[in-house]
């Protein structure tokens, strides 16, 4: 793991996507983070050692579902599959598909395995999978703030983990998407999916892998600014009209494409409610100091 030293530090960003907003000065205690995000090799030892089931590999229950077609209550999780062809950005679903059997195991679905990708963060993971790995391994999950002032590296109020270039003398700087999502991948960084945790250089707190390949669970409620107070969660998550709740995910992944989805950035958030598994969110722990 890595130390973190307490500080201050501007946080969000005023140039990008509305949720980010506003900056605003936050301080943080100094803790330990996990220098990458958890890989499939640790998720395995975790499991082997406990016998945890994750959320997609479980039934779902229809009570939680009014709504879904009971087709679908299988367990399973979302993959990520590119199209043929330039499609409206703004219909997600054509590129998402709910797989059954798919899990962190077996990333596309039944047939797929992870054997060559024990060193790739694990995905398909939902945040109570993030979080009993964290107990397991004595550790938590990140808050948002922690996880941003750690992501940026020491870099004051800079654009990306490495500085307000898009790239480091022509180098990729992280697993992203080049090309015109979702349909066209030029690979200029050497990956479709996601990449061995290490295979591009660390930010100043010698953290990898902070930005694109995975997105990376916190702690978080998710709302929809800085500035608009988080719903309370003493009394359970916060859970209006059936709707499931989110938390914060932060880093963004190899899906992020500059014309799509500009978020492999520290100040980058969104929110992913809390049962969803997908091909491209994993995570990383931390130690309070
Ligand atoms: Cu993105």
């Amino acid at each position: 793991m890595a130390w973190i030293p307490p500080g201050r530090f501007a946080m969000g960003s005023e140039d990008f996507y509305p949720e980010e907003r506003p900056v605003h000065e936050v301080e943080v205690d100094g803790f330990w983070i996990d220098e990458r995000p958890v890989t499939v090799r640790e998720f395995r030892r975790f499991v082997k050692d406990t016998g945890y089931v994750t959320v997609a590999e479980r039934p779902p229950d229809p009570r939680d579902y009014p709504d879904a077609d009971p087709a679908m209550l299988v367990p399973g999780s979302l993959v990520f599959r590119p199209t043929r062809r330039p499609v409206d950005l703004r219909d997600y679903r054509t590129w998402w598909s709910y797989v059954p059997g798919a899990c962190w195991h077996r990333p596309e679905g039944p047939g797929s395995d992870t054997y060559t990708r024990g060193r790739h963060p694990v995905t398909h993971v939902a945040h109570e999978d993030a979080a009993a790995y964290a107990a397991w391994a004595g550790k938590e999950l990140p808050n948002e703030a922690e996880w941003e002032r750690a992501a940026r590296g020491g870099l004051e109020r800079a654009t990306y983990a490495w500085g307000d270039e898009p790239s480091l003398d022509g180098r990729p700087m992280a697993n992203t998407w080049q090309g015109e999502f979702p349909w066209q991948n030029t690979l200029e960084d050497g990956f479709a999916g996601t990449s061995p945790v290490g295979s591009f250089p660390p930010n100043g707190f010698g953290l990898l892998d902070v930005c694109g390949n995975v997105w990376e669970w916190t702690s978080d409620w998710f709302t929809a600014g800085h500035d608009e107070p988080a719903p309370s969660a003493c009394c359970g998550p916060p859970r209006s009209d059936g709707e499931i709740p989110r938390r914060v995910i932060k880093g963004g992944s190899h899906l992020c494409a500059p014309s799509y989805c500009l978020r492999y950035r520290p100040a980058a958030r969104q929110g992913e409610a809390i049962d969803t598994s997908t091909s491209h969110i994993g995570f990383r722990c931390l130690v309070r100091g």
